[in-house]
């Protein structure tokens, strides 16, 4: 299969993220994407660089002044830091100091304090950075470094080179990018997420000339910014298995009465299933969302391919195996649709280039079989 992976990922690499109030290391890593890619070379899967730039599409799935924040944000940043102290007064001594043992960043990375929660306007956007970062997030997991734009938009030119060569007639290309994407909605960034890939893959193909495109988000976590990207339309259906948002992240969207709205009514279909399903749960839900793509009449499919359902995850709870992962694979194979594949979570790093080749193969096998029966049939 076609691999598109740039080494930009690897300029967005937080030092730490929030969890519980601790910094801990993060678990979205530049790691993850090279492991994957390591393992796609292993196996003789073709690996190209974005040829594609994705600016025309982003604007029409992200809003304009998220993107402008976005792209100086760390700019912004440094020189709200330089600014003379009385400007904006001098930061107090932090109380417990920077462990000496920690990579030295030029720079402590900002993080949201305040959010334009109900009753609070998020029509005007304030002069104040903090302020900014606020409305422009959805929660403190989205660490801002120097890289994280430049790294960001090497995915999106990724999704959407990968969508060019699939309206070129090529079966199946991968993204091979982080950070992720699918918890970011038009104006905002959470869960490790800043540009939504998949979405810019599924506008891509329509601006191509497709009439009808499906989304399948096999993520752990609802993504909820793809929902809510397309949740007035009906020529791109979202799909999702996750984790009930009851208890699981985003939390505040996900469930299953969410179908779409306007136009969009009935194309958006939500499969939670309770923490800790199992295996044959998931599977079975795979199989509802099969049969809602297919009555779509979609001309092509992206697949937000998260794979943190897998048993040993370390921040999810469902019970997918590396064989699944294989079947996965080659139950999508068996919709004989073009797929833009886009790497989503996942964050057993060591395992997580075998489980995307296993899905990517799985779906290679099939999808030559669905071939060779047409051939003999036609
Ligand atoms: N301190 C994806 O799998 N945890 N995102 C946030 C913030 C949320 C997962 C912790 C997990 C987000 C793409
Ligand atoms: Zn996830």
């Amino acid at each position: 299969m076609i691999a598109i992976f740039s080494p930009a990922h690897a300029l967005h690499a937080p030092a730490f993220e929030i969890f519980r109030g601790q910094r801990v290391r993060c678990f979205e890593t530049p790691a993850r994407a090279d492991l994957v890619q390591r393992r796609l070379a292993e196996r003789g899967h073709t690996l190209t660089a974005p040829h594609i730039d994705s600016r025309a599409v982003l604007v029409q799935v992200h809003t304009p002044r998220y993107l402008r924040f976005l792209e100086h944000a760390w700019q912004d940043w440094l020189a709200l830091n330089a600014a003379p102290a009385g400007t904006h007064g001098a930061p107090p001594e932090p109380v417990v100091p920077l462990d000496p043992q920690e990579p030295l960043e030029p720079l402590e990375p900002p993080y949201p304090s305040v959010w334009p929660v109900r009753t609070l306007r998020s029509d005007r956007e304030p002069a104040n950075f903090t302020a900014k970062l606020g409305l422009y997030s959805m929660d403190n997991g989205c660490t801002l470094t120097a890289g994280s734009w430049p790294a960001a938009k090497a995915g999106s030119d990724a999704a959407a080179s990968a969508a060019a060569l699939v309206l070129g007639g090529a079966p199946a290309v991968f993204c091979c990018t982080r950070p992720p994407g699918h918890h970011a909605g038009a104006d905002f960034m959470g869960g490790y997420c800043f540009i939504n890939n998949a979405a810019v893959a599924a506008q891509a193909l329509i601006e191509g000339g497709l009439a009808k495109v499906a989304i399948l988000d096999v993520d752990y976590h609802h993504g909820n910014g793809t929902q809510s990207i397309f949740y007035d339309r009906a020529d791109v259906l979202y799909v999702s298995i996750h984790g009930d948002p009851l208890t699981e992240y985003p939390f505040y969207l996900g469930h299953a009465d969410e179908q779409g709205t306007g136009r969009g009514q009935g194309f958006n279909l939500n499969l939670p299933l309770p923490a800790g399903s199992s295996s044959s749960a998931w599977f079975a839900a795979l199989h509802t969302a099969c049969d809602r793509i297919a009555l779509h009449g979609a001309d092509a499919l992206v697949v937000s391919l998260g794979l943190d359902a897998f048993e040993d995850d370390p921040i999810s709870t469902f019970s997918l195996l590396s064989s699944d992962f294989s079947r996965l694979g080659e139950h999508l194979g068996g919709l004989g649709l073009p797929i833009v594949w886009v790497l989503e979570g996942g964050y057993a790093a060591a395992e997580l280039g075998i489980h995307a080749v296993n899905v990517l193969e799985g779906f290679e096998r099939t999808w030559a079989r669905g071939l060779a029966h047409a051939l003999k049939v036609g």
